[in-house]
């Protein structure tokens, strides 16, 4: 399949992984918008939100569980982060692999930044 996070996630394309499970893998984006940025995706691939079904539950569930971990391996729990979902193209998205970007680690304002 030509998707560059499935390639990630199969290894031909190296990523800084910070966590993983048997569903959900995680890895430092590589244009961070904060000090801590971080993508969440899914092992499955799904395109984008509007193709999550009623199956898929457990995955986006698994997702935000996974940022909870996260947060709290890199001690930004208290302080906060943001979880983001980009959807199409007015919402931003640039890659077709469902992900949730985790940022962290100054004040955040605005919407993304
Ligand atoms: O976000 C897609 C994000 O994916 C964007 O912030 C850059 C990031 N990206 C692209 N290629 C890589 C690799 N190879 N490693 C890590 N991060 C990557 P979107 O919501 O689709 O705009």
């Amino acid at each position: 399949m030509d998707c560059l996070f499935c390639k990630i996630i199969n290894g031909s394309i190296p990523s800084d992984k910070v966590y993983e499970t048997d569903t959900v893998l995680a890895f430092r984006d590589i244009q961070p918008a904060a000090p801590v940025h971080i993508l969440i995706i899914p092992k499955k691939h799904i395109a984008t939100m509007n193709d999550v079904t009623e199956q898929d539950g457990a995955i986006v569930a698994d997702l935000f569980t996974a940022a909870r971990h996260i947060a709290a391996e890199l001690g930004i729990a208290d302080a906060g982060y943001r979880l983001i979902n980009n959807v199409n193209n007015d919402g931003g998205q640039v890659v077709y692999h469902l992900h949730v970007h985790l940022l962290a680690g100054k004040k955040l304002g605005g919407l993304l930044s």
